[in-house]
């Protein structure tokens, strides 16, 4: 659970990390299942709907960049989705009634792994109100280095960055971005990082000789519903699923007012079209 202090923390500054979250077995065993998922896969040659390859790589190369779903296809992760320990800290935070409402693995493997723009990850996925979460999960000893996460601490109590350009969705912030007020975050493999939806966050690539794994999972408060955009809200919440308490009939509202990503295109993820973004398309 968490302490008081880390409580207060995630309420200031929109995150608060917890060294040895997990133990090493827990991470051994995630790390084993996430390595017989990925085994035999190419940039060529790989099942799309499970993962993600790292572009920048011959087509017989094996470096992927994310996992797709793992706490639903996958029994170790699906059972970390389930820790009574976690959903009992999200709960310490947003109260008795909690979805659970995604995961991915990013492995940000050696020397190729991929960068994440800043961002804010509820300017994909609007809802009534912003009690909603990341949990990001070092599976391997993390810093700068490696491509450790890095958050703007207390902007998730401000209005969302502009996420767009000429009124199109970019999946990063589109404006300037004080680096110098950032927190980069180490940990050794084990540690969570609990993140609000609203904290605005991003990696660098790791180009260094050891993998990044960082496992996510994305709770909200249950009444927290998404706004309706279109077939990217059902995309989004397809793996929704009540972990605590009961679904409230009633959405509950916070925001007054809130942007809706407007999509020029179908894009394939986050990577797809933040790298869109850079190239201008
Ligand atoms: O892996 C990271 O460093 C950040 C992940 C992230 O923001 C995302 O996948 O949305």
């Amino acid at each position: 659970m968490l302490t008081q202090e880390q409580i207060h923390g995630f309420n200031t500054d929109g995150f608060t990390v917890c060294p040895g979250f997990l133990d090493v077995d827990i991470v051994d065993g995630l790390l084993a299942e996430a390595s017989e998922v990925i085994a035999g896969n190419t940039r060529d040659q790989h099942d799309a709907e499970r993962m993600e390859m790292e572009p920048d790589q011959p087509p017989q190369g094996t470096a992927v960049r994310r996992l797709y779903e793992p706490c639903s296809y996958y029994l170790r992760a699906r059972e970390l989705s389930d820790m009574e320990q976690l959903i009992g800290s999200v709960e310490q935070l947003f109260g008795p009634n909690i979805l659970f409402h995604y995961s991915k693995l990013n492995v940000k493997p050696a020397n190729l792994g991929s960068v994440v723009e800043w961002h804010q990850d509820l300017s994909y996925y609007p809802m009534t109100n912003s009690d909603s979460l990341a949990v990001l999960f070092y599976l391997d000893d993390t810093d700068e280095s490696n491509g450790a996460l890095k958050i703007l601490p207390g902007a998730h109590h401000q209005a969302l960055l502009n996420h767009s350009i000429d009124g199109y969705f970019q999946g990063r912030v589109t404006e300037s971005v004080d680096e110098s007020k950032a927190v980069s975050i180490s940990g050794d493999a084990g540690t969570a990082i609990f993140m609000h939806g609203l904290a605005p966050h991003a990696s660098a690539p790791n180009a260094s000789a050891r993998n990044r794994r960082t496992l996510i999972l994305s709770y909200r408060a249950a009444d927290a519903y998404p706004i309706y955009n279109g077939p990217m809200t059902q995309k989004h919440d397809l793996h929704a699923r009540l972990v605590r308490g009961e679904r409230p009939a009633m959405a509950r509202f916070n925001l007054t007012q809130f942007p809706i990503p407007q999509y020029k295109d179908e894009v394939a993820s986050l990577y797809d079209l933040q790298q869109r973004s850079r190239e201008g398309l």
